[in-house]
């Protein structure tokens, strides 16, 4: 590649001529030649030369200051498309875009070629990729720690209504950002069992025997901060096998052996588990667990050991930070290898584990909460068995001695009990830190969930609302508003979001809220454009664009958005002369794979559409549209051209929610229910800016604990919810068969024999929702005050960046020293 670089001053002659460059020796290709797709590798690595020079930069002062550093262990990292972000971070958006004019490519069309890298579910996996983004640009040494999926989150295609899976298969074209580090391979060791040696020193020594290993090699991308010259890194492992297939292993009778591990190394990495907010137990699952934690920690201590001399001060310079129990097994990982690889007694491993762990909750959703059975637990991980057993039975000797006599508190509390190992339990024990991702959903940690622990450790337990970085989700997404905010309040926002709130003297300025509301409709537009090209369906951009995009899950409550839908149009039937505000309702949501209500949402929705979308007595005054494969990408576009974001999960089941905050930046007004961060969102911006309706968690909580309530009243009482209801089972929806929502039907009425009837209140909140839906076309008509309302909230999304929710973790669990590059002096040129 070429030598010279940095865009500190951008350098447009240079990097043209680096592209094209680059498109020769890629591909022996000229630029006219090129496909799309080649020209985008070319910008990537044209601009990769760039970040490397700075990775390296960082990297050396690191070493220089040795500061601190925070590994984020997590199994998902949605990070979105890397190169407008980049090119976000560094500062040289505009000047690249007119370089690529100045060749004939547009940057909008580059961009699109690159494949959204979704190694990651949804809200977990994001809220790990905005982290990475405020960590570096606030001059933070951080890693995160991952896996590199062959195949992140499928694609979603809709076919006949319903969601189809298609593999995603991101590394096709390779990912030119990344870099393979085979010298940092670390071997991982699954199976077998220990056996005890006393050494000469009288010491026992515990070695894993009989096992089969897989080789962990890393790839590592870079994190770009915005306009700081510092790059950390994003290391995910992939996997190979220990060796290459020998025959001389047939020789010795390990042929069996050698195609086990053959195996396990090519199935390890291979799939990304497509599931949000839910455990299934797959045995793949607890290996790659480990692969990767095993892999992560072994580099940690290793790195910490080329500098230092002392593992007993580890702690000093490292911090795991634990993205749920998902990387928890790091904590019995980390014991063993200081005392079995740098012989600490258990009393020495045990005060610098305890000081290095700490974790993250990120919902209280039961079936969420990961208890492995012990047999597969001890069968993968024998030795990570013994030391998990160990610390239990220390917790509970330490449990009966505060609670003599309390055989509850154990049963309640063990780390191993029921023959299961529960992960939440072994993280809260070995850690120094438990968090709740929002205040409503901390307090419900410490007072339901978590309260035996909380009473027993209180010092542990805080809170940590989650934020967005509003680089990607502004500045990158909705380049005119990012414009605006800047013209009116200069452009420190970008470091600094509480600087947004500048804004609010312009709430009730008069040509603040037409500029506001034009661009607001430019977006629409663009959003328009994207349906149309996508779903082939028109909507109207005058419309107001109401929005639910987000995982399906029936405690998010999709199922009560549709249903109202159906009401709408019965009201809208019932009298054609209705005064209504034209509506466009915008889905975007994967469902896991396997849940079926979830997939039958999906389908009702489409359902729904088809007869709305095409019924002319209605003149296009209700829009119903499901955005096929809701990713990173897309979702920038949508909370550019939202109005209403739809927040309306029943309360106290969203941990906090980061969607919402995305909408509230881009000036969406939030329609939802008192749960998880809405609670801050009205906080900050005020009731009256928002349509907040339903039942409060204190009254969700209660109704669960005296067995929910009676659905069958509503149903009896409500003609109009009646008629909805009638409409899942007569075929309106679905005249071919008319069975076909019956699942749905059922879990809202039907006390079925495996759960509870409408457990997540869906018809209990139905009314008060419609009613905040009335408020909102009301409010909605009057533009000026919509337009104030909108501003408002933008103005008021301060509290929401990530980089306020990172300073926090830093001052309160983390203490991490913030790295400063020192200015680099430009040399004189020789003559
Ligand atoms: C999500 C929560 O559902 C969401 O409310 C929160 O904003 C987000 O984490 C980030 O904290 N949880 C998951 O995505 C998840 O899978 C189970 O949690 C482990």
């Amino acid at each position: 590649m070429l030598k010279k670089t940095v865009l500190q001053k951008f350098d447009k002659e240079l990097f043209k001529n680096s592209v094209i460059y680059n498109v020769k020796t890629l591909y022996r290709k000229t630029l006219e030649e090129a496909t799309q797709q080649q020209i985008f590798q070319a910008v990537a690595y044209a601009i990769k030369d760039v970040i490397v020079d700075n990775w390296m930069n960082t990297q050396k002062e690191y070493a220089k200051q040795d500061p601190k550093t925070v590994y984020y262990l997590s199994m998902e990292f949605l990070m979105g498309r890397a190169l407008g972000n980049n090119l976000i971070n560094l500062q040289a958006y505009n000047d690249v875009a007119e370089a690529l004019e100045d060749l004939g490519i547009d940057i909008n069309l580059v961009e699109d070629q690159e494949p959204d890298p979704a190694l990651g579910n949804g809200g977990l996996g994001r809220l790990a990729a905005c982290f990475l983004d405020s960590l570096t640009t606030m001059g933070y040494s951080a890693y995160g720690c991952g896996i590199r999926y062959r195949y992140g989150m499928f694609k979603q295609e809709i076919r006949d209504g319903y969601q189809i899976e298609v593999p995603d298969n991101w590394l096709a074209d390779g990912n030119p950002f990344e870099l393979r580090r085979p010298e940092y391979a670390k071997e991982v060791k699954f199976g077998g069992y220990v056996n005890v040696y006393v050494d000469e020193n009288g010491r026992n020594n515990f070695k894993q025997e009989g096992y089969q290993s897989v080789k962990a090699i890393p790839y590592d991308m870079p994190i770009v901060g915005y306009g700081n010259g510092i790059v950390n890194t994003l290391r995910i492992w992939d996997a190979e096998p220990v060796e290459c297939f020998q025959l001389e292993s047939f020789d010795k009778g390990d042929y069996q052996k050698a195609v086990e591990q053959e195996n396990l190394a090519r199935n390890i990495v291979e799939v990304l588990y497509p599931n949000d907010n839910h455990y299934a137990g797959k045995e793949l699952r607890l290996k790659q667990q480990y692969f990767f934690i095993s892999a992560s920690v072994q580099e940690a201590v290793e790195k910490y050991m080329r500098k230092h001399d002392d593992i007993r001060k580890f702690h000093e310079k490292v911090t795991f930070q634990l993205n749920d129990t998902h990387p928890t097994v790091a904590i019995a990982e980390l014991m063993r290898i200081l005392m079995d690889d740098y012989y600490l007694t258990w009393d020495e491993a045990w005060a610098v584990t305890t000081k290095t762990c700490a974790y993250t909750n990120h919902t209280i959703m039961a079936e969420a909460l990961e208890k492995w059975p012990i047999e597969l637990f001890s069968r993968l991980l024998p030795r990570i068995y013994q030391i998990v057993e160990e610390i239990n039975r220390r917790f509970i000797a330490q449990v009966s001695q505060q609670y003599p006599g309390d055989q509850n508190k154990i049963a309640k509390m063990a780390i191993i009990y029921d023959g299961q190992v529960k992960m939440a339990h072994l993280a809260i024990v070995s850690g120094y830190s438990v968090n709740g991702v929002a205040r409503l959903h901390t307090e419900i940690l410490e007072k339901q969930e978590l309260r035996d622990f909380y009473e027993m450790m209180p010092e542990k337990f805080n809170n940590k609302t989650n934020g967005i970085t509003q680089r990607r989700f502004l500045l990158h997404g909705n380049p005119l508003l990012a414009q605006w905010v800047t013209d009116h309040v200069g452009n420190d926002w970008i470091t600094d979001l509480s600087k947004i709130s500048g804004l609010k003297i312009y709430a009730e300025d008069e040509k603040a809220q037409q500029e506001f509301m034009n661009i607001k409709y430019q977006n629409k537009v663009r959003l328009a454009r994207y349906i149309l090209e996508h779903n082939g369906v028109e909507v109207d951009p005058r419309s107001i664009f109401d929005v639910q995009v987000k995982r399906l899950h029936e405690y998010k409550r999709q199922l009560l958005n549709i249903l109202h839908i159906m009401y709408l149009y019965n009201e809208l039937k019932n009298n054609l002369q209705l005064e209504f505000y034209p509506r466009t309702f915008i889905f975007g949501a994967k469902a896991a794979a396997g849940y079926r209500n979830a997939k039958l949402t999906i389908k009702l929705i489409n359902a729904v559409a088809d007869v709305v979308n095409n019924d002319p007595s209605i003149g296009g005054k209700i829009k119903v549209v499901f955005i096929e494969d809701y990713k990173v990408s897309n979702a920038e576009w949508i909370f550019a051209a939202a109005d209403v974001s739809e927040q309306i999960s029943t309360a106290s089941k969203e941990a906090s929610g980061t969607g919402n905050m995305k909408f509230m930046l881009n000036g969406a007004l939030t329609l939802g229910t008192m749960d998880g961060a809405n609670v801050e969102i009205v906080e900050e911006v005020g009731m009256e800016n928002t349509f907040i309706f339903g039942l409060s968690s204190d009254e969700v909580i209660r109704f669960e604990n005296y067995g929910g309530y009676n659905p069958m009243d509503i149903f009896n009482n409500d003609p109009d919810i009646r008629r909805v209801l009638m409409q899942l089972i007569n075929g309106t929806f679905a005249p071919y068969d008319t069975e076909l929502f019956r699942p749905l039907y059922n879990s809202l009425l039907n006390t079925q024999s495996t759960s509870k009837a409408d457990m997540y209140f869906i018809l209990k909140d139905f009314k008060p929702y419609a009613e905040a839906q009335r408020r909102v076309e009301a409010a909605y008509r009057d533009e000026a005050n919509w337009a104030k309302s909108a501003i408002l909230n933008v103005a008021c999304s301060g509290k929401f960046s990530s980089d306020r929710t990172i300073q926090e973790y830093v001052d309160d669990i983390w203490h991490l020293d913030k790295v400063v590059l020192p200015k680099r002096v430009e040399k004189p040129k020789a003559k």
